[in-house]
């Protein structure tokens, strides 16, 4: 049988699918796996399974027989796509299934900011309720506002279904192109990023994180939102320019953000973005659902028996292709 490398924990039954076809080992220390044992842990294996594993000429020079890296992830902005080609490694990742949990999850941190919900179980549970005057806590409407959503792929499709049909938002996205089918299912409509920028009540990014989206929201993009607006990220935290962010929050030119990702995770302790109310600060946590983690694995588990048996895999990231 192939070896293979799990570089984190997996489900047991996804452990036995990989152990039917495979030779196998999984680490089950603390994650991310410390880079000279990942480095020692590969040494021998045709295939690895991780999600947050940097494919650099580095990590391949001590992986000679490396055929397939599977992703446990959707996001594969750790494999370095011109060193894989050349080297011909397979990389995939764990498209789809994780995009309906990812946006249940940008809606939440919509909603936490909008109306203060963290803040407020935060004020129950220290016993401060004993008269809530009215007046305090007031929060800003998420329904009829506007949303706009820069990155209309399968998780922007999921917020705009859910944005337009459910909290009835008038949902405006960019794209790189235009996504007529989208558009014409949930009434959504193309802006150009400026109006975008400059109308949005709520802006999200959805971006896949690359050399050409990298520190694509800065300085002049929150200086066109409205004051009154929110920006939120659920994606990747290098999509934004993080001191730009704190700037723009301090300065008041925006009100608020909600925040999954960030430039280094975990966040650093002294990060100023973590002593502001007006900002909700969640673990990169989007796709975190029992079942939305099964079928992660799962789906990186087929990659990687794909990989190693010499079978067609069904999620070559399109770079690759
Ligand atoms: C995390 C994600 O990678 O799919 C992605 O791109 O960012 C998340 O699902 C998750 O932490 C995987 O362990």
């Amino acid at each position: 049988k192939p070896k293979v490398f799990i570089a984190k924990s997996i489900p047991a039954e996804v452990e036995a699918y990989i152990g039917e076809y495979c030779d196998y080992k999984i680490w089950e220390g603390e994650t991310p796996i410390p880079k000279e044992q990942l480095f020692h842990e590969v040494a021998e294996v045709e295939g690895l399974m991780t999600s947050k594993g940097v494919v650099t000429d580095e990590f391949l020079d001590h992986a000679p027989h490396l055929k397939i890296v599977s992703n446990i992830a959707a996001g594969y902005d750790t494999f370095d796509i011109e060193v894989m080609k050349r080297r011909n490694i397979i990389g995939t990742n764990t498209p789809n299934v994780l995009d309906d949990s990812v946006a249940d999850h940008t809606m939440g941190m919509i909603l936490m900011a909008a109306r203060k919900l963290g803040e407020l179980d935060y004020y129950v549970k220290q016993g401060k309720w004993s008269k809530l005057d009215d007046g305090y806590f007031l929060g800003k409407d998420v329904y009829n506002s506007r949303l706009g959503i820069i990155g209309m792929g399968n998780i922007g499709e999921k917020v705009a279904k859910r944005a337009s049909l459910g909290f009835d938002m008038d949902v405006v996205y960019y794209n790189r192109s235009r996504r007529l089918d989208i558009e014409e299912k949930y009434g959504v409509r193309y802006a150009e990023m400026d109006e975008l920028l400059k109308t949005a009540d709520f802006v999200v990014v959805l971006l896949p994180l690359n050399p050409a989206t990298q520190g694509i929201i800065g300085e002049n993009e929150f200086k066109l939102m409205k004051k009154t607006a929110f920006f939120f990220n659920s994606s990747r935290g290098k999509l934004v320019k993080e001191q730009d962010l704190i700037v723009a929050l301090q300065q008041g030119e925006i009100a608020g953000a909600g925040l999954d990702v960030y430039e280094v995770e975990p966040v650093a302790k002294d990060n100023p973005l973590l002593t502001m109310e007006n900002v909700v600060t969640l673990p990169h946590m989007g796709s975190a659902t029992e079942k939305t983690r099964f079928n992660m694995a799962m789906k990186a588990a087929e990659n990687l028996v794909a990989g190693v048996t010499g079978k067609q895999v069904p999620n070559i990231v399109k770079e690759l292709k």
